[in-house]
C-alpha cells in the first residue's frame, strides 16, 4: 500500500466559478472545482501503483508504465460536486465540464477475470486522515459493476494535460454521469465485491434520504440528477425593455437532458432551444426573450432528463437556480 505524504493534510475546497462565469464550454483546469476531504497526497509516478483484487481470478498490481500500455481513450463530461456530505439537501452549482483521458476500467478489469458474483467496484485513494470527526485509512467509494462496463476511466489527463496533484495525480477514477464524489483521486486500489463498500463515505455520508419514505431508506449519491444554470444574463443585470435578449445556460444529467424550460417571474415555463447531448458533456440551451415592462424580474430554468426526472423547486442539491434582473 502507498503511504503518501499529504500536503496540506486538511480539507480543501475550491469553487472558482459562479454560473454567470461559466462562459466556456470546456472549463479551463484552473477554473475547475476542487474537493479534497482529507488533504492532498503527493505521489510521484514511479511510486504509484494500482492493485486490483477481491472477486477476481487474477489479482494484479499495475505500475504507471503498465497503465500506459493500455489504449488511451477520452470522454468529455460534466464534473459536479454533490456538495457538502454534511448538508446533502443544500442546492449547489459546483460544476464544470472537462475532457478526461485515460484507460477504460473495463479493460483493466477484464484482464483480472472478474468472478460472476462481483457486483460492486470499490475504489480507494491514497489519502487518509480525519473528516467530520471520523478517522479513515483511505477515501473509499463504490459503484455498481454494470457502470464499470460503460465509460468509466482510470484517467491520467484533464483537458489534455497530466492531472494536477489536487485533481488526483498521477491517476484517478472518473465515473462520467456520477457525482464527483465517486471519482476517486490518487487511485491506488480497486476491489471487486459482492456488497457495497464499508466506510463513512459510502455508508454514513453520500446517501440521500428517499423522498416520502418514512422507513428511513436512502439512495447512494451516484447518478447526477437533472440540473441547469443560467449563464446570461448575470444576476442583477440591467436589461432594456422591448429588446430581445438571449437567456442562455448549461444543462446536464446522467444520461443527458431532453428539455430545458425558462420561466420569467414565475410565469409559464417556455421551451428553449436545447442542443443534443454529445458525449457526457453539458448541453447549451437558449431562449430569445423580449422583456415587456420595466420591473425587477426573476429568471429561472429547469431541465428534464432523458429518464423523465425534473428539477425540484427547492430543498435538493439540483433545485432550480434563479437569476434576478432589472428591466429598464
Ligand atoms: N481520494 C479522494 N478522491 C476524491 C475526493 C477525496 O477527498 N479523496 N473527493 C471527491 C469529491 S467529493 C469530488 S467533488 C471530486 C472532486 O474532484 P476534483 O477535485 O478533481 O474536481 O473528487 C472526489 N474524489
Ligand atoms: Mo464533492
Amino acid at each position: 500500500m502507498i503511504r503518501a505524504k499529504l500536503d496540506p493534510h486538511q480539507y480543501i475546497r475550491r469553487v472558482p466559478l459562479v454560473p454567470h462565469q461559466m462562459q466556456d464550454r470546456l472549463t479551463r483546469v484552473e477554473d475547475t472545482i476542487v474537493l479534497c476531504h482529507l488533504g492532498l497526497p503527493r505521489i510521484a509516478r514511479e511510486d504509484w501503483s494500482l492493485s486490483i483484487d477481491g472477486l477476481v481470478a487474477r489479482p494484479r498490481t499495475l505500475s504507471f508504465a503498465d497503465l500506459m500500455r493500455y489504449e488511451k481513450t477520452s470522454v468529455t463530461s460534466m464534473h459536479q460536486c454533490a456538495g457538502s456530505p454534511l448538508a446533502p439537501r443544500e442546492p449547489t452549482q459546483r460544476v464544470c465540464n472537462v475532457t478526461w483521458s485515460g484507460v477504460r476500467l473495463a479493460e483493466l478489469l477484464a484482464d483480472c477475470e472478474p468472478r460472476p458474483n462481483a457486483r460492486f467496484v470499490w475504489s480507494a485513494g491514497a489519502d487518509y486522515g480525519e473528516f467530520g470527526g471520523v478517522s479513515v485509512d483511505a477515501y473509499v467509494k463504490d459503484l455498481p459493476i454494470d457502470r464499470a462496463k460503460s465509460d468509466v476511466l482510470v484517467a491520467y489527463q484533464m483537458n489534455g494535460a497530466p492531472l494536477t496533484p489536487e485533481h488526483g495525480f498521477p491517476a484517478r477514477l472518473v465515473v462520467p454521469g456520477f457525482y464527483g464524489t465517486n471519482s476517486v483521486k490518487w487511485l491506488t486500489r480497486i476491489t471487486l465485491a459482492e456488497t457495497r463498500a464499508p466506510g463513512p463515505f459510502t455508508t454514513r455520508w453520500y446517501n440521500d434520504p428517499l423522498e416520502d419514505d418514512a422507513s428511513g431508506r436512502t439512495a447512494p449519491v451516484w447518478a447526477i440528477a437533472p440540473q441547469s444554470v443560467i449563464v446570461a444574463p448575470a444576476p442583477e443585470a440591467t436589461i432594456k425593455a422591448q429588446q430581445a435578449v438571449e437567456v442562455w445556460g448549461w444543462a446536464w444529467a446522467d444520461g443527458g437532458v431532453v428539455q430545458v424550460e425558462v420561466s420569467v417571474d414565475g410565469g409559464d415555463w417556455r421551451p428553449t432551444q436545447l442542443e443534443d447531448a454529445s458525449d457526457r458533456g453539458w448541453q447549451r440551451f437558449a431562449l430569445s426573450w423580449v422583456p415587456s415592462k420595466c420591473a425587477a424580474v426573476t429568471l429561472a430554468s429547469r431541465a428534464r432528463s432523458a429518464r423523465g426526472e425534473c428539477q425540484p423547486e427547492s430543498g435538493r442539491r439540483n433545485a432550480i437556480y434563479r437569476v434576478p434582473v432589472t428591466v429598464v
